[in-house]
């Protein structure tokens, strides 16, 4: 078998597939890793990504990795319950600051994470994702160690976590100043994650200080010219035009330069759910929230009634974004800006990265379609007695009270997705959702990671009892980083998106334990938390007075209907069909 450190380089090899392909430009500046070890190198090196908290959990393999975490002056370590939890609240971090750190052990650990990591793959989180292994000195002899089949191989997992990352690398005292490089640059570039493998020994090894070259940040080609011509052309001559901005354009902070084109352009704007929020919504030219025929009138008029809709940083038709399929724009109106191509009908020019396109294209066009957006209708009443209980026609309207400007708002998969995606957001307000993905318990994750990459401003977290089932621990990780989210877990008696999505609501399988949620953060040791349960609409509003004061971090349980659809989730549960081409 062929030794690890020939294993390693082949698997950096091939990992240069998976990643951006970058020509290192004149060196401007020497990183050179003299007097580091390997681990304080990679620490540091991270760092300068404006990294200062690292989500993990310890394992033998990875300890010399966490040491030089808490050797660290700018990087905290932030232990979580398991790794699944660490992952999300890594991708949550990622969305605010840019990128984020993961540290898991080998194989247990790393595995644990996958789902959370690919997530961030989906969704195009940028986490670093520092996995420690066996000693080199173990590998060479193929030792037979715990965490593995029990047979001396240990690329058996490299693959599967390399999958969940767009670039990899096996680090070696001899790589790791030029392999850092190579992965920060792709990784960014693409905001997605990295995938770094690091033996115990090596972890400790001194750096062989090289000269690093410097990556540059991807660029555009010669094709820039013809992306912007094409698209003028498209534009000058259409009647009428919308513009759907993605995620993607929150990613590579982008939100300014497309207000600038848009505004230019005087078009409508309108955003699906994976996107809401990317573009102030109290703008004049926002139209309102696009999903397909759960669409308001004015939406559909402007998006799908438009002779040329642009997708703004390539959004995604999924059946959550387009209320199970129910779009209708015809392929030939429209056009994409993608995070580094634009494709105008069969035409693809590449490489031209989006944001040269936005300013290209706001210089070059002329026409303004001097669209306003009608008034928006006056916020719904709270409506309902203080002894009714808590629907859906009475809560959302009461949360949309309850949001404020510059909020962090996390929404989970299920009906909080549906119920909080309609409202309209304050300013400065963001949003933040995984309906792509779409796994269960992230928001909850997200949250910590959310609420400790900002902590200036208000995290609030919508969650449904059955996600928060998964990674509820994490409530016990913001306790004690004195985190101060406000937490709402609607405890609706089961998995209701899920009666929604079926022919019969009452299969067993969509019924959960039933917790006392409200007594989670005392018993996850979190001090000085308002709880409360409330199962009357008296009791919500007296939460909610109580919740605004911000003053303590809250916690409310809210207690719905077992069946009780906002209106998308109740339009989905009648285009089954459609949503899953059944029949
Ligand atoms: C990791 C994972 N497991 C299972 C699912 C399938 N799933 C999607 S939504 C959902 C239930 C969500 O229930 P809850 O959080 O209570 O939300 P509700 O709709 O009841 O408000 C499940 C099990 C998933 N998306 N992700
Ligand atoms: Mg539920």
């Amino acid at each position: 078998m062929a030794s690890v450190s020939v294993d390693a380089k082949r698997f950096a090899a091939s990992s240069l597939r998976f990643s951006v392909v970058l020509l290192a430009p004149p060196r401007e500046e020497i990183i050179v890793g003299a007097q580091l070890n390997v681990s304080d190198y990679i620490i540091q090196r991270l760092a300068k990504e404006g990294i200062t908290d690292c989500f993990g959990v310890a394992g033998d393999y990875v300890f010399r990795m966490c040491d030089a975490v808490v050797r660290s002056k700018s990087v905290k370590w932030i232990g979580c319950s398991n790794e699944l939890d660490a992952a999300y609240a890594a991708d949550g971090y990622a969305r605010v600051r840019g990128c984020s750190l993961l540290m898991t052990t080998y194989a247990v650990g790393e595995l644990s994470a996958l789902n959370g990591v690919m997530g961030a793959k989906a969704e195009r989180s940028c986490v670093f994702h520092i996995v420690g292994m066996q000693t080199m000195r173990h590998q060479r002899v193929h030792k037979i160690t715990h965490h593995t089949l029990g047979d001396g191989v240990f690329q058996n997992f490299a693959n599967i976590s390399a999958q969940a990352a767009c670039v990899s690398a096996v680090i070696t005292p001899d790589n790791c100043v030029s392999e850092m490089e190579r992965i920060i640059a792709s990784a960014r570039a693409e905001s997605q994650p990295a995938y770094i493998l690091v033996a115990s020994d090596y972890a400790i090894a001194p750096v062989n200080p090289v000269a690093a070259a410097i990556w540059p940040k991807p660029a555009s080609g010669p094709d820039l010219a013809g992306a912007i011509a094409a698209l003028t052309e498209r534009i000058e001559r259409a009647n009428s035009l919308a513009v759907l901005p993605a995620s993607t354009v929150g990613r590579f902070q982008l939100q300014k330069t497309l207000q600038a084109l848009i505004e230019k352009l005087g078009c409508p704007f309108a955003t699906m759910t994976m996107d809401k929020g990317i573009l102030h919504e109290s703008h004049a030219q926002f139209a309102g929230m696009y999903s397909g025929a759960a669409s308001s009138p004015e939406v559909l008029r402007a998006v799908e009634g438009a002779d040329l809709v642009i997708d703004a940083g390539e959004v995604c038709f999924h059946d959550i974004n387009t209320s199970a399929y129910s779009r209708k724009i015809s392929p030939d109106k429209f056009v994409t800006i993608g995070i580094d191509y634009v494709r105008v009908g069969d035409r693809v020019f590449n490489p031209v990265q989006m944001g040269d396109v936005f300013d290209a294209l706001t210089t070059a066009v002329r026409k303004n379609f001097g669209y306003r957006a009608p008034a928006k209708p006056a916020f719904e009443k709270r409506g309902g007695d203080a002894n009714d209980p808590i629907t859906a026609a009475a809560l959302y309207p009461r949360y949309q009270e309850f949001l404020r400007p510059n909020d962090h708002i996390i929404i989970e998969s299920g009906t909080s997705t549906s119920g909080i995606a309609p409202l309209t957001l304050p300013d400065g307000a963001e949003i933040h959702c995984q309906t792509l993905w779409g796994s269960i318990g992230w928001a909850t994750g997200a949250t910590l990671g959310i609420a400790l990459a900002d902590r200036s401003r208000r995290t609030v977290l919508f969650t449904g009892d059955g996600s928060h089932q998964l990674t509820a621990l994490d409530v016990g990780t913001m306790g004690r980083n004195k985190l101060k989210p406000v937490i709402f877990v609607l405890n609706n008696q089961g998995y209701a998106i899920e009666r929604a999505l079926e022919c019969s609501p009452d299969w067993e399988y969509n019924d959960l334990a039933q917790w006392n949620y409200h007594a989670l953060p005392a018993a996850l040791g979190c001090e000085d938390w308002f709880t409360t349960k409330v199962a009357t609409l008296g009791e919500l509003d007296r939460a909610l007075e109580r919740a605004s004061k911000g003053d303590t971090a809250c916690y409310i349980e809210v207690v719905g209907g077992r069946t009780d659809y906002p209106a998308g989730l109740a339009l989905a549960n009648k285009r089954l069909d459609a949503m899953y081409a059944n029949g």
